[in-house]
């Protein structure tokens, strides 16, 4: 396939709510839209992930904005490939940069499967018409406020409900959930906010038979969660800590989680997460699709990863309506008593509207043959 221009739009879409972590608070998603066009002006679309401040992990989205116009879209431009799984290679000269490298890859396999008149799932391998998917619920003011908004989640039918914790609003704020909404599939996110030092406070959390408990220690800190999973009983999920098939070996082989959650843009696209899968799968390891608060198109991709086999557990792909007043894909992303219906059309499934879009477009940028720098990487 040849690749002729790549198109960065660039936008800012105002939650409903505002989103907290241990990390901080978010109101406005800067969200990257990608898009591929083939010679003959089909396109194909990917979804670049990145924070806006570099809290969740290294990148931010300004960086991969630059590192998308300055080496990976004219990478794409420059060579031709004949499958998506040959733009993880290409991109090999180019250390970590995930996020940017995936959602360039991304577009890339949306106009594959486009190209080749199949569904994005079908493109990946994946057999499921259905999933799964549960939702993620940010700190709140008061553990009052977040009783209600698990009431609401529970009573829309979401298969399991994720909350997030820090030092302090932990242990207390699960007995009350637990104590309130009873045996619900439960489980708690830290973003990496807790130490060893704690051990107490999550050997506290046994009592509560939590699903898994996610990313408790730092990201770069196998080690230590190996140590931890030694010393409870709920089972320890990394996200943060995955950022690379190798993380995923290193975690296996170590002990350092029995589950995982796959984030397509942290481990650096489709083909990454699918390795990840397949080793996974082979070591009896469940995984589940993480959710970066994306727009439509992400949510679209996270749908296709988790038709294959070993997404066992309910992902983070809640409905468009979770955050946004209005997606930018037609039709949007609905969730119903936590089913997401994965559909039929080609590629991701859905329309990017760009006249739904252009309420929160800041700027587009357009790379071309003609902005392949001169430089021996390139070739
Ligand atoms: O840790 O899974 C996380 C959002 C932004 C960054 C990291 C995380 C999250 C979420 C929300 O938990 C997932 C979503 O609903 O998209
Ligand atoms: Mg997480």
């Amino acid at each position: 396939m040849k690749i002729t221009e790549i198109r960065l739009h660039q936008l800012s879409m105002k939650m409903k709510t505002p989103f907290t972590t241990s990390f901080g608070t978010q109101q406005d998603r800067f969200i990257t839209i990608v898009e591929a066009i083939d010679e003959t002006g089909r396109s194909g679309f990917g979804e670049c992930v990145s924070g806006e401040d570099p809290l969740y992990s290294e990148e931010f989205m300004d960086a991969s904005i630059i590192a998308m116009k300055k080496y990976f879209a004219p990478m794409i431009i420059h060579n031709e490939i004949d499958h998506p799984d040959e733009v993880w290679e290409l991109f090999k000269p180019f250390k970590k940069n995930n996020m940017a490298k995936a959602a360039i890859e991304g577009a890339v396999w949306d106009l594959y499967a486009k190209q080749n008149d199949m569904t994005l799932a079908e493109a990946i391998g994946g057999q499921k018409t259905q999933v799964e998917v549960g939702i993620s619920l940010g700190l709140e003011e008061t553990d009052e406020l977040l009783l209600e908004k698990v009431k609401e989640k529970v009573d829309e039918g979401y298969k399991r409900i994720k909350v997030k914790i820090k030092p302090g609003r932990d242990v207390d704020m699960i007995r009350r959930i637990r104590d309130r909404f009873g045996d619900i599939p439960l489980m708690a996110d830290a973003n990496s906010a807790y130490t060893l030092d704690d051990i107490e406070t999550l050997k506290a959390l046994d009592a509560f038979d939590l699903m898994m408990i996610e990313q408790p220690l730092a990201a770069g800190d196998l080690i230590d969660h190996a140590k931890l999973q030694k010393q409870i009983s709920t089972p320890v999920c990394l996200d943060e800590s995955i950022d690379s098939y190798q993380a995923a070996l290193g975690a296996i082989e170590l002990g350092s989680c029995r589950i995982i959650n796959v984030k397509v843009g942290r481990v650096g696209g489709i083909t990454q997460s699918i390795k990840i899968h397949d080793l996974a799968q082979k070591h009896d390891i469940p995984l589940w699709c993480g959710g970066m608060l994306e727009a439509g198109v992400g949510r679209l991709h996270n749908i296709a990863i988790t038709t294959l086999g070993n997404f066992t557990l309910p992902g983070d792909t809640a409905s468009s309506s979770r955050y946004w007043y209005e997606d930018i894909i037609t039709p949007e992303v609905v969730a119903k008593d936590g089913v997401v219906q994965v559909s039929s059309a080609p590629g991701i499934g859905a329309e990017v509207d760009f006249d739904k879009m252009q309420q929160y477009l800041k700027q587009t940028d357009v790379i071309t043959e003609a902005d392949v720098p001169d430089m021996n990487f390139y070739n």
